[in-house]
């Protein structure tokens, strides 16, 4: 696939995503449903935008294929990713703040081309933040130049850990056995509801690490090619596959703003679970 090809994808998407950004931004009066979990919220407007972005992306490319929130949820399952350009999409990332009108939400379009990510382009329309990359091209912020923060010791970082998904009791102990042992090194702690955005506050260096295990390929697939262009380290945080490559069908992750933080953070990780494992024994 030729570079001016992915050009012309990113132009189109960035277009129809500053507009789904204008109608999720003038959103009001508007009920919250809950689909089978408690946490997870959807709006007549998570259904709005990925049905516009889907439909006006099909239209364009007819032969391309979809992976969205909204309706991998209607389908029951989860699709299996081919080689063909795929579009992943979350019509609205941080529903919960969304709905509680914390401005920290937003659209993720990422795509892939031979199962690699190769842009992503995230708007949060509440603080006019497009965060926008192309694999090979860098990352931006509203079209300037965003690069990770130069930090090497852990003790100076930040961690945006997304600790809502220990909610799911398989997730539980794994979160908290982690939680103590970052808390103790780490400068601080976020957990901000946003998958997306907290990937896209690593890349602009606004926190330097961002974790989460147990998310789907919408929330990361964006986000991860924006931290890698801005010149962070994206790896897998699974206990099965600590500290390798990022499998964007089945995101368990850490996205760190250069690979020495990550590798100092990942020490810690197999400490705690090794620690968590022996308990358990
Ligand atoms: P969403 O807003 O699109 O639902 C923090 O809540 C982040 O995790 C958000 O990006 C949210 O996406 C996502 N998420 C995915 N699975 C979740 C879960 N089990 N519990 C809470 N949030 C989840
Ligand atoms: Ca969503």
């Amino acid at each position: 696939m030729s570079q001016e090809k992915i050009f012309e994808y990113f132009k189109v998407a960035v277009e129809l995503v500053k507009e789904a950004g204008k109608i999720v931004k003038e959103a009001k009066n508007f009920e919250v449903e809950r689909k089978e979990e408690v946490w997870d919220l959807v709006t007549v407007y998570d259904k709005k935008v990925e049905d516009i972005l889907i439909e006006k992306l099909k239209e364009k490319y007819p032969a391309h294929d979809f992976i969205g929130e909204e309706e991998t949820y209607d389908k029951g399952h989860l699709a299996e990713l081919t080689d063909k350009p795929t579009w992943i999409i979350d019509p609205i990332d941080g529903t919960a703040n969304f709905v509680r009108k914390l401005p920290m939400s937003c659209i993720s379009v990422g795509l892939t081309i031979q199962k690699d990510l190769v842009l992503g382009i995230v708007l949060n329309p509440f603080l006019d933040q497009l965060f926008t990359a192309i694999k090979g091209n860098g990352a931006y912020l509203n079209e300037k130049r965003i690069f990770t923060r130069k930090v090497n010791r852990i003790e100076q970082t930040n961690y945006n850990y997304e600790l809502s998904l220990a909610r799911a009791e398989k997730y539980r102990d794994l979160y908290l056995y982690r939680l103590s042992k970052i808390i103790a090194k780490a400068e601080g702690i976020r957990s901000l509801g946003s998958a997306a955005l907290g990937l896209c506050y690593v890349a602009c260096g606004q926190t330097d690490v961002y974790q989460c295990d147990g998310l789907s390929p919408w929330d990361a697939a964006a986000g991860v090619v924006i931290v890698r262009e801005a010149g962070g380290f994206v790896c897998d945080t699974s206990e099965q596959r600590l500290g390798l490559e990022f499998d964007v069908m089945k995101p368990n992750f850490m996205a760190a703003p250069n690979e020495n933080v990550a590798k100092e953070y990942l020490k810690l990780l197999k400490e705690a679970d090794e620690e968590r494992i022996s308990k358990q024994k």
